[in-house]
């Protein structure tokens, strides 16, 4: 197999995305593939610097997201992105926009509990205190994927085991 598609991860804040994400990245350059992914620290920062954290806003954030991966995989790139996008409905959005044969959703699972413990950039102590409104899991809802591709657990695994598993699925569904 030899094509682009989108892996579209989607999870609680800090149940570990990005982490993965670039974890896999860095393991698919290392067999050769074109890969790139798409996070908050390189699209929210750019891109979509006028968006907040609304539903309204989020909602154009994944939407522009969408676009852009679809973009990258018109261009022949493994596209990876990592965003909360907490809707249900946006994300089916992008399904149906880059093809249902291009988009495995990738539901990175980890409890409430265990984020808030991690709670890396103090954010959920923050929206705690409601010094952050509208923040995911504590003031604004997470949709739970109902029919993802992949599924993910980072409480109960390492990020190493993640990428394993998720190297295996791309080869058994031979799109690597
Ligand atoms: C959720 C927020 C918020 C609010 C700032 N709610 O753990 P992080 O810090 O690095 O990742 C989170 C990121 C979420 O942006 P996304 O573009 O992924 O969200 S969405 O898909 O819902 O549009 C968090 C930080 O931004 N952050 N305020 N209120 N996360």
């Amino acid at each position: 197999g030899h094509q682009s598609f989108i892996l579209w991860f989607t999870g609680l804040s800090a149940s570990g995305k990005s982490t993965v994400a670039n974890a896999l990245a860095a393991s698919l350059f290392n067999q050769g593939k074109q890969v790139y992914v798409l996070d908050g620290d390189n699209v929210r920062h750019g891109l979509n610097q006028d968006l907040g954290f609304n539903e309204d806003d989020r909602k154009e954030n994944i939407r522009r997201i969408g676009e852009v991966s679809k973009l990258f995989i018109d261009s022949g790139q493994i596209v990876l992105t990592a965003f909360i996008s907490p809707f249900r409905i946006d994300r089916d959005l992008v399904r149906s926009l880059v093809g249902p044969e291009e988009f495995l959703e990738v539901y990175v699972h980890c409890s409430l509990e265990e984020c808030e413990k991690r709670d890396p950039k103090g954010l959920y102590k923050k929206a705690r205190k409601q010094e952050i409104t509208h923040f995911t899991g504590i003031s604004a809802p997470y949709e739970e994927p109902e029919n993802p591709e992949i599924v993910l657990d980072t409480e109960k695994n390492s990020i190493e085991q993640c990428v394993e598993s998720l190297l295996t699925e791309l080869k058994q569904k031979q799109l690597i």
